[in-house]
């Protein structure tokens, strides 16, 4: 079941998204997405301001962010402009269609105002997918077909699914949130659970280097504490960025921009 036009859905056209995100990742030499997980919108848009330079991809939980509005994904969005990345809100969308639609679209938040890429869980089904595409048909989908916490219940052959049902609506799924590659296409790999220095963190969260995420087949490196918890968010954002923008990355810019 496709969630769009079935002329769009081949697998040989690369998602004009996807295009841009190499171009974006290309020109900044930056595969490094941030995880502003903030609870002030005030430290939001400053992490934001000061980070965007580099990094390819600010991801949001705009749910922790206390009084978050669509004025304030407005803001991040002219940041967005300002420092040219990609707005990615992690909202792990995992309903049925109807709901997910309202979600995306309703509420105090207004995700669909203000971001470019959204994730969901693959377990509801295609239903998930049309959910979010009936509001916007430019969104990007990352589906979440591996996770980085101790004991998660996403087994091979689920991720087997999410890949399935990832290929049967390339026209708007752009990738998946996973450990390591999972198909030899243009399908994007974004890793969380990316740290330089520890191997487990807060509540079942688990670590890679980024080296190794990349080793693994992640094409863009997730990074929250590693960052935002140091002394000096800004240096820590280059170490990150120069650890993860390696050799292969520059080959997959030549090939996917
Ligand atoms: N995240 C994971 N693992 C997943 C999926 N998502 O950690 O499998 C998200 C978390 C958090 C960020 O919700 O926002 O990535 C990781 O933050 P950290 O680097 O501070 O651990």
């Amino acid at each position: 079941v496709t969630c769009g036009k079935k002329e769009e859905a081949t697998e040989t056209k690369i998602h004009p998204l996807t295009r841009r995100i190499w171009e974006v990742i290309k020109e900044k030499q930056s595969n490094l997405c941030v995880s502003l997980d903030v609870s002030e919108s005030g430290d939001l848009l400053d992490l934001a301001d000061k980070l965007g330079p580099y990094v390819c991809m600010i991801k949001v939980h705009a749910d922790i962010v206390k009084g978050f509005n669509v004025d304030v994904g407005l803001q991040l969005k002219a940041l967005a402009s300002k420092h040219n990345y990609f707005i990615f809100e992690d909202r792990k969308f995992a309903d049925i269609g109807k709901t997910v639609s309202m979600q995306f679209s309703g509420g105090n938040l207004e995700i669909s105002k203000w971001c470019d890429i959204v994730n969901v869980h693959a377990l509801p089904g295609p239903g998930v997918i049309a959910g979010i595409r009936t509001v916007r048909r430019d969104v990007g989908i990352l589906v979440l077909a591996q996770m980085s916490s101790e004991g998660n219940l996403l087994n091979e052959s689920y991720t087997k699914s999410a890949v399935e049902l990832s290929s049967a609506n390339r026209d708007c799924v752009i990738g998946f949130i996973a450990q390591e590659n999972l198909t030899n296409d243009s399908f994007i790999v974004a890793t969380p659970g990316v740290h330089l220095s520890t191997s487990s963190g807060d509540l079942g969260q688990t670590y890679n280097s980024p080296q190794k995420a990349i080793e693994k087949g992640s094409d863009i490196i997730i990074v929250g504490s590693g960052i935002i918890k140091s002394d000096n968010p800004v240096e820590a954002a280059e170490n990150y960025r120069k650890a993860s923008f390696t050799a292969k990355i520059l080959e997959k810019c030549a090939l996917y921009s």
